[in-house]
């Protein structure tokens, strides 16, 4: 997407844009597990607390400056899946998906990855401009639990690493993975869940499908494809609410 069309789709979830080189981050995590203590730490004062236009849903935005370069930092509804089951659900939902955020942060308990990575593969389906943190590092040591942070991050495919927010430990790195990441100094393979033959077979074709519109430049089609064998009717209210003009050529 051109800065025009950013600026017009970002408008739509309140979030306002004043120059090309303004990253939006989002961060994504299931609940508790210390989104807005990083957040807190990283905007300081500046932030401000609003409703997602059309819900009653808070939204938090705040702003950091790193090294010359404006970060928006927005603080998803903590969620546990993306299958927009609640109002929280579709809002982080929509937001990673047509917000077209430059960097998702998901923030991960450090004390039980397991079930966090649920929401870490379901958003890897839908960008792979993605880091992880595993925060509450600190509370794993305690528990004796060691978390191989490398040894992820090669099964992700994408950058993960330990902060233990409230002691303000690993923030500063990851702001420089943001960086890197948003100037293009990082590659990332997304770990993609497999399903069965039949089901690839079907994702295959709706995909190379969906490859031939234009609005496969802004959406991932292999994601498309799996909502449409899914029968997920957010997709479309989501597509006809956010990109207005992309809609007629989609559907
Ligand atoms: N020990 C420890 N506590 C943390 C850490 N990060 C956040 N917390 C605490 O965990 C609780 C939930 O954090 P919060 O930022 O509100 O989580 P959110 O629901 O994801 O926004 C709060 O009491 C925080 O002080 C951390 O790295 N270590
Ligand atoms: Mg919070």
């Amino acid at each position: 997407m051109n800065f025009e069309e950013l600026v017009k789709v970002r408008k739509k979830f309140n979030v306002e844009i004043s120059s090309p080189d303004e990253v939006v981050v989002a961060l994504a995590g299931n609940p508790n597990t210390g989104k807005s203590t990083i957040f807190n730490n990283l905007t300081g004062m500046k932030q401000h607390t609003g409703n997602w236009p059309g819900k009653t849903v808070v939204q938090a935005q705040g702003e950091f400056i790193f090294e010359g370069r404006r970060y928006k930092l927005i603080d998803l509804p903590g969620t546990y899946s993306l299958f927009a089951n609640s109002s929280d659900e579709q809002v982080a939902r929509d937001f990673i998906c047509f917000g077209c955020p430059d960097v998702t942060v998901v923030v991960t308990d450090g004390t039980c990855l397991e079930r966090n990575l649920n929401l870490v593969l379901q958003i890897l389906e839908i960008t792979d401009k993605v880091i992880v943190c595993v925060n509450l590092i600190d509370e794993a040591k305690r528990k004796s639990l060691y978390v191989d942070t490398r040894r992820l991050s090669c099964e992700l495919g994408v950058p993960v690493l330990a902060t233990a927010a409230r002691a303000k430990k690993g923030l500063d790195e990851l702001k420089i993975l943001i960086k890197d990441m948003v100037e293009g100094r990082i590659k990332t393979f997304p770990c993609l869940v497999r399903y069965d033959t039949e089901i690839e077979l079907l994702v295959e074709k709706i995909q190379s499908q969906l490859m031939q519109l234009p609005v496969s430049r802004f959406i991932n089609p292999r994601w498309v494809a799996l909502r449409i064998i899914d029968g997920d009717k957010g997709l479309w209210e989501g597509i006809n609410q956010y990109w207005t003009e992309e809609s007629s050529v989609i559907l």
